[in-house]
């Protein structure tokens, strides 16, 4: 039988309460039907499956909204019926459920969330008005924008009836609460998990600022469009990986659906492998006093290893570009710093890259293997270079064959009748692995004791070590923006060393800005706060300067 159709009229925003009004009365947003437009909606009056078409006049009705709605929320209100009790029952066992707060961005509810909301409570007409609401403008630093935002967010909160206690309501910006953030900083900092580190960081020459990887899509800044590069600055850090262990272990004590741990599991990307060094040398085989650090999950393949490849921004680039191949390498390093991280990755793209002009030794092999440059080899993953064993890797077996480099398979598999035409992956039996010079015989092991044989090796001859890696990074915690907690540290201006602010100075509160867009010289700006910059040391008297960026926005909802 034919599904009945109901007809609704989409229904738009037809006004807000002022700013003023917030305040004095419950916030309401009233919503109007404009033009009609059909919407499919299923209908189960009889609770039968056969769903008889009602009458014309009862198919238009729709849901009485501007009667029903600000009844209830009156209700609410005068009932404070979403008061938490003032008096908890230690009795009962504790239970932590972590919700995911909707917070303003841009003026609106975060995208992710909005979505969820809508969906979740069947208004999607409102989305209609965020859009009209969207700016097209950056806000990134514009205080007005952001208050009024707020504001617009908790009117669309209230519209909404979530069963928030609102006397209850913190804001992560008030310097009551984000003196706690700090403090939590300050501790961080005593346990060595907040560092300074040079990363490669996604940097938005526009906007001025560093930004996440998910505020960068396809390139360009999520706000406003603008291009975002890859360059190494030096940013406060957070140790997360100290934890991926006790992360991945504690995985099974939540009560998660299997797919979303799965999805964990694979952000924290546990992999098992080893890390050893090549030794550069000139192409007569000379060492040169330059060791490059490799990390692999595949050790048993060290005899496939026919070439090197260091990331575009690896620290070590510079001493190693020849002086005919300077000219290209820098070209090609601009280029990459153009791309994202997931373009870079992307196994569909064709892969490029560039000689570097120099060359290291294979130290099972003795052979001496060039140092390519490409982008597929991420700075910020390892060690940032690899060996490349373009027999039984893909990307390395698409590269060599672009690029004319040697190809030799050293993993036999057990089915021999497999079609080897590509780069084989699979388990197998070694083959042209050995070399008496290097001490070194795998052949005929499988690969698994191959691998635990060559790391008891590269731990014997010094070469390298078992190593465990993460995808998942340390966090990047530091921003170039006016919005943001500063961090509680000071620099000493004769030593440059890092102080951190005594306790009972927090709050360290932002100071008052008219102009907080970006100085246009790199530095964050905070650098406009030149009083504020400018300071010493409260226990030694020492002049000093405090940290000029920020705390991400995550740092205050984290806790
Ligand atoms: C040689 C090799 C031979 C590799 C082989 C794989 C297969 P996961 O599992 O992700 O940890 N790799 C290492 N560092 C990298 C970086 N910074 N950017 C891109 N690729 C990197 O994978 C580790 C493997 O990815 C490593 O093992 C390395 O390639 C590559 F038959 O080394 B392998």
């Amino acid at each position: 039988m034919q599904a009945p159709i109901q007809t609704r009229a989409p229904l738009r925003i037809q006004s807000l309460p002022s700013a003023s009004t917030l305040r004095f009365s419950l916030p309401f947003v009233v919503l109007r039907r404009t033009n009609r437009r059909p919407v499919r909606v299923r209908c189960c009056a009889t609770g039968c499956g056969n769903n008889p078409r009602p009458p014309a006049q009862q198919q238009r009705r729709s849901y009485p909204f501007d009667e029903i709605e600000p009844r209830w929320h009156r209700y609410w209100e005068e009932n404070r019926t979403f008061r938490t009790p003032d008096e908890v029952d230690t009795s009962k066992p504790k239970c932590y459920i972590l919700d995911m707060f909707p917070y303003p961005r841009q003026g609106l509810i975060r995208r992710s969330q909005q979505s969820e909301i809508l969906n979740a409570s069947g208004l999607r007409y409102l989305k209609e008005y965020l859009l009209l609401f969207c700016p097209k403008k950056d806000y990134a630093n514009n205080a007005k924008f952001f208050l009024k935002s707020s504001m617009y967010i908790l009117i669309l909160l209230k519209s909404l009836g979530f069963s928030y206690d609102w006397d209850r309501e913190i804001s992560t910006t008030e310097p009551e609460y984000y003196k706690w953030t700090q403090w939590i900083f300050l501790q961080l900092l005593k346990k060595g998990l907040a560092y300074q580190a040079e990363v490669p960081v996604n940097w938005c020459p526009a906007l001025a600022t560093v930004l996440a990887n998910e505020e960068v899509v396809n390139g360009v800044s999520e706000r406003g469009g603008y291009p975002v590069i890859r360059k190494p600055m030096r940013q406060w850090m957070l140790k997360i990986t100290a934890y991926a262990d006790r992360l991945l272990e504690d995985l099974d004590e939540l009560d998660w659906s299997e797919s979303i741990k799965e999805m964990q599991q694979n952000w924290i990307g546990r992999s098992e492998g080893a890390e050893l060094k090549f030794n550069v040398v000139s192409t007569q085989g000379c060492e040169q006093g330059v060791e490059l650090p490799v990390y692999t999950t595949r050790p048993d393949t060290i005899f496939g290893a026919t070439y090197l490849v260091l990331a575009p921004e690896h620290h070590l680039l510079p001493s190693l570009i020849s002086e005919a191949q300077h000219e290209s390498v820098e070209e090609y390093r601009d280029l990459a710093a153009k791309k994202s991280e997931l373009e870079r990755t992307d196994l569909q793209k064709e892969k490029s890259g560039v000689f570097s002009g120099s060359y290291a030794k294979n130290p099972a092999t003795g052979e001496v293997i060039p140092i390519w440059i490409a982008d597929y080899v991420l700075g910020s993953y390892g060690t940032g270079a690899i060996m490349a064993v373009p027999a039984h890797d893909s990307r390395d077996h698409e590269f060599a064959l672009k690029y004319i480099i040697p190809i030799i398979r050293v993993v036999s598999p057990f089915d021999e009748s497999c079609d080897l035409g590509g780069p084989y992956l699979g388990d197998g039996v070694m083959v042209n692995s050995s070399n008496s010079v290097s001490g070194l015989n795998i052949n005929g092991l499988s690969c698994k004791d191959a691998a635990s044989e060559v790391i008891n090796w590269l731990e014997r001859t010094g070469y390298g070590k078992k190593k465990v890696n993460y995808k998942l990074r340390d966090w990047l915690f530091a921003r170039q923006r006016y919005w943001g907690e500063p961090f509680p540290v000071i620099y000493l201006d004769d030593t440059g060393e890092v102080v951190p602010l005594p306790e009972n100075e927090l709050p360290l509160t932002l100071p008052e800005l008219d102009d907080f867009t970006p100085t246009g010289t790199g530095e964050p700006p905070l650098a406009k706060a030149t009083s504020w910059v400018k300071t010493m040391d409260p226990i030694s008297g020492r002049p000093a300067k405090r940290e000029m960026s920020t705390m991400p926005q995550w740092a205050g909802s984290c806790w």
